[in-house]
């Protein structure tokens, strides 16, 4: 009976807790002595943390590089390359400590040496490559595609400057500049052998192939460097080691000597300069378009970078590109290397001489196209303008794409000029743009949304009227977190208990989670699962009192929501039911409230001027209720500033309640909730997105459902003022919004918040309003069950148990069968 080997609760320590061999810690001490003297150039006595972080990360580099070398030896039948130009890793040495079992190993030899592992990993720097939700994806993706041996590289972008580390300023937000490659990357291996030349302008040229035969060529104006840099990424117990393999511009030649001679000695520099700037920053917006054409150069620099490199791969492997398909399974995160279909078919037509039929075959036989958002204003278009003067040749493809697939749909008789303007590659409504969701629609064999909601509504709205052409080509793939960071590394202590309980096997195969059902009525079982969240809050206690200096109270219901600000996740409706739970307290001051902490953290992008507001009534919020002493004890308001991986990591352990609050049908999946709720935080949430399976795995009595549905809601938007009509119908709502408007929030500036409330009065778009009640009501119940630990850790520990479907090996499983039909070991 593995229950009656449970032992009281062990001080932090990594999985799996195996004894350490001391010639091994030797080895280990004496390989990160000799990086830190040789490859730092530091004595251990003026080493930094920095520097010991750098030397370990390099040690464990090298033992990485021997099961590389392995993983690259061999020619595997098919790879996958997955293309995003966002991936969101965080920081790498936990990860690979972890997945190479030498935690235990590293952290012994580190002591030896005077130096605490803790300290090693929190001195290396947020690799923040991405926004938000979709660059965490790509980055679980990775980590589960190298855990089951799935031959993969991973193309993006190495970007100087990740995204922004914010500030909050007296409650607004400010920006400054991500440096995390300043000290360099000893992560990272510089490849410049492998560098490409991409093309920007110009012009296209036409010759005679032979009798009759046309061929097109495209000669730029511009061309810029791509130069590889490849990090690599370790699978569970190191037996595969994949590439991300993440290319930065730089200029063809350094200086212009022509012009520096001529004496204009900033002119000389200016060709760099402009061509290195594709990849200095990220863009911070998340589910919304740039639009600028700098965008637009980052998209097709990668995508043209990555499709040379593989296609050259591929023939230097098999030798003829016509099998590229058989071989290569290509992967488009989003739109935003959407650019690849003409890509494709321009390498292999210019370069490779492959007639028009064969080069389309052979790029809709390769290429998948994964839809993150269906929100109108986040789908991607560029204008025709601008492509003609960028990508010419690219154009030219893309019309005569469109061309052949417009004479098919009248062929078929389906030629009405309705029908042809909605499956168009051109919208022609907001002058002339090309459409990249249907141009990755259309030249994919498989297109995939990331829920079975989310799914469902690509059927039946953006791509309704592609999806009639060619009813299999859309499947659903939810998306899944690794539990190797997400639960093994983000949270030892419950992994420790886990393991205890059902045995170490749950470490390789997570559905053995399910045998934690049994003992959600365990008493001392529950008491240490307890005793382990009762730690991590005690953690976030520490941290959220030494970056916001407010005080929270560990024993208190910590109700956290961190994400990006949107107005669609609906913040703002969380920050409403706050005033709400407030004036309720100060009506009532002596009644037994539930003692809440709400728990903030996300970051706006720079220019979304409306998030940016409610951080600030966020901020504005927490002054009120944190410094009233009515209410002291009952509820305290924290906004967490510079959300991040890291923070996440020590966030989600320390949850107890997880916001999940979107409008139904406009959260395509979420990931945050699935790492909640794994950590066996219990989900206040619509039914949107991955939440409706996360119901149906958790079952409905363990978590919290309110609001409309996905189909109500659309029904609602139909009727006029239906704000309005729900303000009338709730004198609660309408006394928070009154609260808000009046100005006593924000006496320095009595208006702020006039026309958020306003636009909640008269518009709101998201439904907040129709929300409210059914929220509140919810959130209540969510105080009763909090009342009650023995059942609310019953629902808890049957999260933990029950989320194990969610696993990103699960995702990339359904990937590799479905969409890129390749083996998994
Ligand atoms: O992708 C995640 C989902 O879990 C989230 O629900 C979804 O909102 C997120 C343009 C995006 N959709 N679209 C983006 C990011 C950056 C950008 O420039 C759009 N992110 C999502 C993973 O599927």
């Amino acid at each position: 009976d593995r229950r009656s080997s449970i032992e009281p609760a062990q001080p932090l320590h990594s999985v799996p807790a195996r004894p350490v061999a001391a010639d091994a810690v030797t080895e280990m001490r004496e390989a990160i002595l000799g990086k830190l003297a040789f490859a730092i150039g530091r004595s251990p006595a003026n080493a930094r943390e920095r520097d010991w972080y750098a030397a370990t990360a390099l040690a464990l580099r090298d033992r990485i590089v021997e099961a590389c070398v392995a993983s690259d030896a061999a020619v595997p039948n098919k790879r996958v390359y997955y293309l995003s130009l966002e991936f969101l890793i965080g920081r790498l040495t936990s990860d690979a400590l972890n997945n190479l079992g030498l935690f235990e190993t590293t952290k012994a030899a580190l002591a030896q040496l005077g130096v605490a592992l803790e300290d090693v990993e929190a001195a290396e720097p947020d690799a923040a490559l991405g926004n938000g939700g979709l660059g965490r994806l790509a980055a679980c993706f990775m980590e589960s595609m190298a855990s089951l041996s799935i031959p993969a590289i991973g193309y993006g972008i190495r970007y100087d400057h990740g995204l922004f580390r914010q500030s909050l300023e007296d409650g607004w937000q400010r920006e400054a500049p991500e440096t995390w490659l300043a000290e360099g990357n000893p992560w990272e291996f510089a490849r410049p052998e492998a560098t490409y030349t991409i093309g920007f302008g110009g012009s296209v040229t036409m010759s005679m192939a032979s009798e009759g035969v046309i061929r097109r060529h495209w000669a730029p104006a511009e061309t810029v460097k791509a130069v590889a840099y490849d990090v690599p990424v370790v699978g569970w117990r190191g037996r595969h080691v994949n590439t991300l393999r993440l290319w930065k511009a730089e200029a063809e030649s350094a200086i212009d000597l022509a012009r520096f001679n001529d004496g204009d000695h900033v002119g000389a520099v200016a060709a760099r300069a402009r061509a290195e700037a594709i990849s200095r920053v990220l863009y911070p917006s998340d589910s919304s378009p740039a639009g600028q054409e700098l965008r637009l150069r980052q998209e097709y620099f990668f995508t043209s970078a990555s499709i040379q490199d593989l296609v050259r791969r591929h023939v230097a492997e098999r030798g003829d590109v016509r099998s590229l398909a058989d071989h290569a399974a290509i992967q488009l995160n989003d739109t935003h290397p959407a650019i690849a279909v003409p890509e494709l078919m321009r390498v292999l037509l210019e370069d490779h001489a492959l007639g028009w039929e064969d080069a389309w075959d052979v790029t809709t036989r390769t290429l998948s196209y994964t839809n993150h958002t269906l929100l109108p204003e986040a789908l991607e278009t560029w204008p025709v303008e601008l492509m003609e003067r960028l990508l010419p040749r690219h154009m030219q493809i893309i019309y005569l794409i469109n061309w052949m697939h417009l004479e098919e749909r009248g062929k078929s008789g389906q030629g009405g000029a309705e029908h042809l303007a909605a499956v168009s590659l051109i919208d022609e409504t907001h002058g002339r743009r090309v459409r990249m969701g249907h141009l990755a629609f259309h030249g994919s064999r498989r297109v995939n949304g990331v829920s079975a909601l989310h799914t469902d509504l690509m059927r039946s709205t953006v791509f309704k009227d592609l999806h009639a052409l060619d009813p299999d080509k859309i499947v659903n793939k939810t998306n899944g977190i690794t539990f190797r960071r997400w639960l093994h590394n983000a949270n030892p202590e419950l992994t420790a208990l886990a393991v205890e309980a059902v045995g170490p096997g749950v470490l390789d195969d997570p559905s053995l989670l399910r045998g934690l059902d049994a003992f959600a009525r365990d008493s001392e079982f529950v008491r240490r699962y307890a005793a382990v969240r009762r730690g991590r809050k005690e953690a976030l206690a520490v941290i959220v009192s030494e970056r916001t200096g407010i005080d929270i109270d560990p024993s208190a219901l910590f109700d956290v929501q961190i994400k990006r600000i949107h107005e669609y996740k609906r913040q703002l409706l969380n920050i409403l039911e706050t005033v709400a739970l407030y004036q309720a307290i100060k009506a009532e001051p002596h009644r037994d409230w539930t003692p809440r902490v709400k728990i903030f953290a996300g970051k706006a992008a720079p220019s979304y001027v409306r998030a940016k507001l409610i951080i600030k009534l966020a901020c504005d919020v927490a002054r009120a209720v944190n410094d009233d002493p009515e209410v002291a004890g009952r509820l305290k308001v924290a906004f967490l500033p510079n959300y991040s991986v890291s923070l996440a990591e020590a966030i989600i352990p320390a949850a107890d309640l997880s916001e999940q609050i979107s409008t139904a049908g406009m959260e395509a999946s979420g990931t945050g909730n699935m790492k909640l709720a794994l950590n066996g935080a219990l989900t206040v949430g619509t039914l949107d997105g991955a939440n409706v399976e996360i119901r149906e795995h958790v079952g409905p009595e363990n978590i919290f459902i309110f609001g409309l549905t996905a189909a109500e809601v659309l029904d609602r938007m139909q009727e006029p003022g239906y704000a309005q009509a729900a303000i009338r119908q709730s004198p609660r709502l309408a006394a928070v919004l009154d609260m808000i408007a009046s100005g006593r929030l924000s006496p320095e500036d009595p208006g702020r918040y006039r026309a958020l409330v306003d636009d909640l009065r008269y518009r709101d778009q998201y439904l907040l309003t129709v929300d409210f009640d059914d929220y509140w009501r919810a959130q209540r119940e969510i105080d009763r069950a909090w009342a009650e630990p023995k059942a609310w850790w019953a629902k808890a520990v049957h999260n933990t148990a029950r989320m194990a479907w969610f696993s990103s090996d699960r995702s990339m499983r359904e990937y590799a069968e479905e969409i890129w039909r390749v083996r998994v070991a």
